[in-house]
């Protein structure tokens, strides 16, 4: 029988007592429900191949190969894997790789005018220390706004990039840097909880739409130092064969980045969108 434990105060929850090569339709219902309640769900110590790991994140949504090329699967584009070809062929260290989503708090995708509903990590080597993964609540920072910030966001959009402001697109060819920007709701209503989210990246946006350069950076500011609430955080520390899935839609997350380089940590990803 499927056990549904909570993790954080209002984030992330444990699955136990599943294999998920084998799950019925009620069984992932119960997850699904898990993971619409609390956005980032962790089922452990499960022994997947890679087919496995691709037909069990189809039944949340399409997989769609991420725009970094050069980090997919060589066989499978749809898989992302990260931390493999972590040095150079001089032996530097490829930061770029190393510290991929460590760089700040994060929603997967927002460069693109559908974001990725979901992103699903699979771990199949974890280091002996740090390398953890930190998620807040998209929900708790809309909800911790003050009224006056939220009367000056309400029905506008921002405009988000891949790479932002800092132009951080190494991960991308070079034939692919030159994005299009996106705009999205900053308050954003989620398709399925129907609650209110703070949708926003201090990593990806641009700027505010309507607003005077000036007072749309000291809003970006102002959201970055509020957008993380600590009773919203949930930190995940990983064992081999522990499956993650986290909703883009309203939550935030981002590396640790800060394991021994020398060692591996290695997960499969894939992006998931609606359709
Ligand atoms: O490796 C991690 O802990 C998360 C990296 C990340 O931001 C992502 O895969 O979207
Ligand atoms: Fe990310």
């Amino acid at each position: 029988m499927i056990h549904v434990r909570r993790l954080g105060k209002q984030i992330g929850a444990e699955i136990l007592n599943v294999d998920v090569r084998a799950l019925d339709d009620a069984g992932f219902a119960a997850i699904y429900r898990a993971w619409l309640d609390y956005n980032v769900v962790v089922v452990p110590d499960q022994h997947l191949e890679l087919d496995d790991f691709l037909r069990y994140s189809r039944r949340f949504g399409a997989i769609y190969p991420h725009p970094s090329k050069s980090t997919r699967h060589p066989h499978h584009p749809e898989i992302t894997v990260l931390g493999v070809n972590k040095f150079g062929p001089d032996g530097t260290l490829d930061q770029a790789i190393y510290r991929r989503g460590a760089e700040g708090w994060h929603t997967d995708g927002a460069y693109d005018a559908e974001p990725f509903k979901a992103t699903q990590l699979y771990a199949l080597a974890v280091p002996s220390r740090g390398g953890d993964t930190l998620f807040a609540s998209m929900y708790a920072a809309h909800d911790a706004l003050p009224s006056r910030l939220r009367d000056r966001l309400e029905g506008r959009t921002g405009i988000f990039t891949y790479g932002g402001r800092r132009k951080a697109t190494a991960l991308l060819d070079p034939e692919d840097r030159d994005w299009t920007p996106v705009r999205h709701p900053i308050i954003r209503t989620h398709p399925e909880t129907g609650r209110k989210a703070l949708y926003f990246d201090p990593g990806k946006i641009l700027s505010i739409d309507g607003l005077d350069a000036a007072e749309s950076d000291a809003i970006i500011d102002e959201l970055t130092e509020r957008m993380i609430q600590p009773e919203g955080e949930y930190r995940h520390r990983w064992r081999n064969g522990d499956i993650v899935i986290w909703d883009n839609r309203c939550s935030y997350h981002k590396a640790a980045g800060d394991y021994p380089p020398e060692e591996d940590r290695i997960h499969w990803r894939v992006s998931i969108k609606e359709h």
